[in-house]
């Protein structure tokens, strides 16, 4: 995906870069480049006719285009203990929602138990929203208090 901004420039603005832009408009395809301002960038209301190219009143679009990388947002997923849901379906609960070997799932569970809470994994927003949601309801379904919450990383 790409991103192409525009900016609108004037020469008197910023001559030197509007300048150097002119001049490079064909060498420079990716990166930067001065454009003619199509008819929807309206006119320029102290610009009375084009530009002489010299400085003064020359009007253009810059375009930019760049590969688009935002990162998602991500959330950890957390166990929390509690005195009554068994350890045995914490674990299972481990293998299903969040994937784990059962080695890794007792582990996790093991720490939730001994330490209160614990990780299961680091998601984007709407997986990790999803995790929590079929942990609650699975625990819901099976009568356990088990609670499982997101955070912010
Ligand atoms: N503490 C529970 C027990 O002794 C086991 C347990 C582990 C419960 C992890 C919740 O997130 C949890 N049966």
């Amino acid at each position: 995906m790409v991103l192409t901004m525009l900016l609108r420039l004037t020469t008197d603005v910023c001559p030197m870069i509007a300048k150097d832009l002119l001049e490079t408009n064909e060498e420079a395809p990716v990166a930067m480049r001065l454009v003619p301002a199509p008819a929807w960038a309206g006119p320029k209301e102290d610009d009375p006719g084009k530009g002489d190219g010299k400085g003064g009143t020359e009007t253009g679009i810059i375009t930019k285009t760049r590969p688009k990388t935002k990162r998602p947002n991500l959330y950890r997923v957390l166990l929390l203990n509690d005195d009554y849901t068994p350890m045995e379906f914490v674990i299972l609960v481990l293998q299903d929602v969040f994937n784990k070997s059962r080695e890794e799932a007792v582990q996790i569970m093991l720490h939730v138990h001994q330490k209160g809470v614990g990780e299961c994994g680091v998601y984007p927003y709407e997986v990790a929203e999803t995790k929590v949601t079929r942990v609650m309801d699975t625990a819901r379904k099976n009568q356990h208090p088990l609670q499982c919450v997101m955070e912010k990383q």
